[in-house]
């Protein structure tokens, strides 16, 4: 009763399917990938995501996907990054692989994922508020919490919740990231669209913390990212490359967690198809982002 651990790259999976794929991959590999739960949900689901080690005494690299519903490329791309992880012969991937601990979770907002199969364009959790439902859960983190591009009205995409970490997501997926952060080496979380790599923060255009070096490894990686097919994204930190926004999850990373290397990925693409990337460009996207993430493990080892 062996399960699938072959994940095609031609269709978008349920929150199920990928989760069924997860259990696969520990029983297929017992000694490297184990199944973690990041927290709960507002309508009780787990937050389901898995560790990729080959051994103790590693640093980590935290991938976050999903964290809005609609952007379905971002649990795809987390995905192929693990698959190509645990299943490539290139020794750079094996290499990546084997010198870091990997945390990943493909879907931080289980239940808007569910959603978005009745409602295609839903970017909230699924918590009521009064006649309204949702809270974003990129807005929820507890840096600067509603300072900037954030709302207090629940019938907005961006409504920030009644307070910092008042949804079970954000406050139980935290907690979990602070119970292995000393470990944390690069912390990346995946949106759609709009082919930009951004840096915190959020309320500032204002370059802080390690700003230049991350500018620098940002630009490198985004010039491996464009060699396969040409595919241009800009880098910048997020008040500067897209618009002031506050209470995201690179923001609380970078600010109370001291990550050194924190970046969001905007993938494909440009508008076209904005949130409804065809499913034919899934591959493309994952190859072009898995060469730049080749290319920022080679910075973050030598940072
Ligand atoms: N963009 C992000 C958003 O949450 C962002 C941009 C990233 C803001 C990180 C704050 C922190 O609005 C999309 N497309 O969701
Ligand atoms: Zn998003």
């Amino acid at each position: 009763n062996q399960r699938n651990t072959s994940m095609s790259w031609d269709r978008y999976y349920t929150l199920e399917g990928i989760n069924d794929w997860i259990e696969a991959l520990a029983e297929a590999y017992p000694n490297i990938v184990t199944v973690l739960t990041g927290g709960t949900t507002y309508e009780g689901r787990e937050i389901i995501g898995f560790k990729i080690s080959h051994g103790p005494g590693r640093k980590a690299i935290f991938l976050e996907g999903g964290i809005h519903s609609r952007e379905w490329i971002s649990p795809a791309t987390v995905n192929f990054i693990a698959n190509e992880l645990l299943t490539s012969n290139y020794t750079e991937t094996k290499e990546a692989a084997h010198d870091f601990d990997w945390y990943i979770f493909p879907v931080t907002n289980p239940d808007g994922y569910v959603f978005t199969l009745q409602n295609r364009m839903w970017r909230k959790n699924r918590r009521p508020i009064g006649d309204q439902f949702g809270v974003d859960l990129n807005r929820n983190w507890n840096n600067n919490w509603l300072a900037e591009g954030a709302s207090t009205n629940a019938s907005t995409d961006i409504y920030a919740g009644a307070g910092p970490f008042s949804e079970p997501e954000t406050r139980t997926l935290s907690r979990f990231i602070e119970s292995i952060s000393d470990n944390i080496d690069m912390y990346l979380s995946f949106h759609s669209f709009s082919q930009l790599l951004l840096l915190p923060f959020g309320n500032t255009t204002e370059p802080l913390a390690n700003y230049e070096d991350a500018m620098k490894i940002g630009r490198r990686a985004m010039g491996a990212l464009s060699v396969r097919y040409g595919t241009q994204y800009r880098t910048g930190n997020i008040a500067e490359a897209i618009y002031k926004a506050t209470g995201g999850s690179i923001d609380w990373v970078k600010e109370r967690l001291k990550v050194p290397l924190v970046y969001c990925y905007e993938l494909r693409d440009n508008g076209t198809h904005g949130f409804l990337l065809p499913p034919e460009q899934i591959l493309d996207n994952n190859l072009e982002v898995f060469d730049s993430i080749l290319e920022l493990i080679l910075q973050a080892r030598r940072y």
